[in-house]
């Protein structure tokens, strides 16, 4: 029998060249860069950003919401707690404690991630990666009062992006990694979370989410480094800046994570804390859209499909 040699023809590098192109447009959209970026993406949409405000508008006002919104832009935060629907609040601590209820069975069946100190539940409910969108979880993400607040704070009709249930449970011996460690949200240029505490956080050691304000936040506002420690961040705030959500459960709060420095989930042994987030954006989106998160179900109004990008 005799041996046969085959030559391989390389393909030219030019995908390569192309990763290596959107690698360097990821890393300077994470720089105030990025706002050029939104602005000609925007451009390409004549219109549809008009279409989105006069949509917002249409939504109720409320004084106390407005100056939530306010808030919100000055530090970075707002807790509102007392704005927000409690009866939907409930509706989602309600799905959350079923599935703490069921937690050996739910965290058998789940596709471990990366953070081994969150636990995602939520798996089951997903159809083809997407929520219903009658889901406690997106009603909630859908109030008005929610809607108003973020959409006022960017002057557009916000994008839900994603909804999200963490259970955080305590890492022993382990060094801290990704969320635990300082960082901004690069999602996009604008990115609000709505939180719910799902258990009490009583202290530091139930990992409460923590977090810079806006205004010292700046110094972080073009740095290049993604997840930093606390000695590193330190050094250019001092401590005395840091706020740590100590809150009740059913507590819930606005955060703008692409402008506050924040880290969390730092549970100490015999802690765990469970956490309700809704990620928001302003459109359009500064990298591709992902997979539909969403599948209508039931009666939706224009405006909450254009929330939902149905
Ligand atoms: O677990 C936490 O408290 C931090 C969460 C976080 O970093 C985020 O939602 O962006």
């Amino acid at each position: 029998m005799t041996a046969t040699t085959t030559t391989v023809e390389r393909p030219a590098p030019k995908k390569q060249k192309i990763n290596q192109f959107r690698r360097i447009l990821w890393h300077l959209n994470r720089t105030d860069l990025g706002w050029v970026t939104k602005a000609a993406l925007t451009t390409l949409q004549p219109g549809a950003r008009t279409r989105r405000v006069a949509m917002l508008d249409q939504l109720p006002a409320k004084a106390e919401w407005s100056e939530a919104s306010r808030k919100l832009d000055q530090d970075g935060y707002v807790d509102v707690s007392s704005l927000v629907d409690r009866n939907l609040a409930q509706a989602v601590a309600a799905v959350a404690d079923n599935k703490v209820s069921r937690l050996k069975e739910l965290t058998g069946k789940q596709q471990l991630g990366h953070k081994s100190f969150w636990v995602s539940l939520l798996d089951e409910d997903l159809v083809n990666g997407a929520f219903a969108t009658d889901h406690p979880f997106v009603r909630y993400a859908l109030q008005p009062a929610a809607l108003r607040i973020i959409g006022d704070f960017m002057h557009d009709l916000p994008q839900l992006s994603d909804v999200l249930l963490t259970l955080s449970q305590p890492t022993p011996n382990q060094a801290l990694s990704y969320s635990q460690l300082w960082h901004l949200d690069h999602d996009d240029k604008r990115v609000c979370k709505l939180f719910i505490y799902l258990t009490d956080v009583q202290n530091t050691a139930d990992g409460p989410f923590t977090f810079i304000p806006a205004g010292p936040s700046k110094a972080f506002r073009n740095s290049l480094k993604s997840h930093m420690n606390d000695a590193t961040v330190f050094a250019k705030t001092g401590p005395d800046v840091v706020k740590e959500m100590i809150a009740p459960r059913l507590s819930s709060f606005i955060v703008n994570t692409a402008r506050c420095l924040h880290m969390g989930s730092r549970i100490q042994s015999d802690h765990s804390r469970l956490l309700y987030t809704a990620t928001y954006i302003q459109q359009p989106r500064i990298y591709p859209e992902p997979p539909a998160r969403f599948r209508a179900v039931g009666n939706l109004s224009d405006l909450e499909r254009a929330v939902m990008r149905l």
